[in-house]
């Protein structure tokens, strides 16, 4: 990295020393993928999304890399809170960044337990509330249903006294960015990360006039480059709607260029999913000189002098 440009942000009023950091999902699910991001050139952290008890998730394959991208229905596998909790206990004092803790409960009632219970953990700074998880077996997305959403997000800020984000599924309608942005309005959420996969999607292996992944026929999240237009359509929209909401940008960035352009859209940070799942984490020193360059190309020292200055046409 140049000496001139830097990465630093902030999120939620965390100063980091990096925008980049995982999705939830991706090297994150077991302690040593974790280590792996705290030795990572990432400013944050965020833990596999977690239920109360551990779950095995659904059967394999179900997960795909395809050509520029990925299709998943890991069927939300994790080793249950607990684990969770220990491990940002442990590794709190070890690293200068902040280990999101990233929550998927299956109900409200779960939801609301795990807000409990990582309440009681003083090592616990922020946290992830994950509404949109689009491949458990007769579960709808949260987010996708606004009324579930308001009634989950005011218990959820009447029990927890830490800092909430939401992580959204992407939306496609205007109606529909208006609709979550007046739901979020009501509350003070830490931040807004867009967009999780884009649920339900479909890959054929034209070879074998089969489908790639085994759970639900197929059928699962898309993420990678196909993603990135709706990705950056919703940073921008949650940005323009909900004024001075820190925005997280996630969804099809696999170079400094992606990164970028996310942040034009708004985004204080983005989080990589599929490139980290294929590359590992040295992605991240990759990505961190390739927007480095382009930031110095374009004569900007700090993500601020660009972050959500895209321009319209006139
Ligand atoms: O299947 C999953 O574990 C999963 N996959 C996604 O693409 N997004 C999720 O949010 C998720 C589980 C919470």
């Amino acid at each position: 990295m140049s000496s001139n440009q830097t990465l630093k942000t902030t999120l939620a009023g965390f100063h980091l020393g990096s925008c980049l950091m995982n999705a939830s999902g991706v090297h994150c699910t077991d302690e040593n993928e974790l280590s792996g991001l705290l030795n990572a050139n990432v400013g944050a952290l965020v833990t596999k999304s977690c239920t109360l008890e551990s779950r095995t998730g659904n059967p394999l394959p179900r997960y795909a890399n395809i050509p520029n991208g990925s299709i998943n229905s890991m069927g939300l596998p994790n080793h249950g809170l607990a684990y969770y909790l220990e491990f940002i206990e442990k590794s709190q004092y070890l690293h200068n960044k902040i280990a999101i803790l990233s929550i998927a409960g299956l109900s409200k009632k779960e939801n609301l337990e795990l807000l409990k219970n990582a309440d009681k953990a003083d090592s616990i700074k922020l946290i992830e509330l994950n509404l949109s998880c689009p491949n458990i077996p007769g579960k709808p997305q949260t987010g996708y249903d606004f009324e579930a959403s308001e009634k989950l997000l005011a218990e959820a800020f009447e029990i927890s006294t830490k800092s909430v984000g939401v992580k959204l599924p992407p939306y496609f309608d205007m109606v529909h960015f208006e609709s979550m942005a007046t739901v979020l309005k009501k509350f003070p959420v830490a931040y807004v990360c867009c967009v999780n996969s884009i649920g339900n999607a479909l890959w054929i292996n034209v070879e074998n006039e089969s489908v790639v992944i085994k759970p639900k026929n197929g059928f699962g999240g898309l993420g990678g480059m196909y993603i990135k237009p709706t990705a950056l359509a919703n940073v921008r929209m949650f940005y323009s709607l909900l004024d001075g909401v820190d925005i997280v940008g996630c969804g099809g960035i696999q170079n400094g260029q992606d990164a970028f352009e996310h942040i034009l859209c708004g985004a204080s940070m983005v989080q990589i999913g599929t490139t980290l799942w294929q590359e590992g984490p040295a992605c991240f020193d990759r990505i961190s000189n390739e927007l480095s360059t382009i930031m110095q190309q374009k004569g900007y020292a700090t993500i601020d002098e660009f972050k959500g200055k895209l321009k319209s046409m006139n």
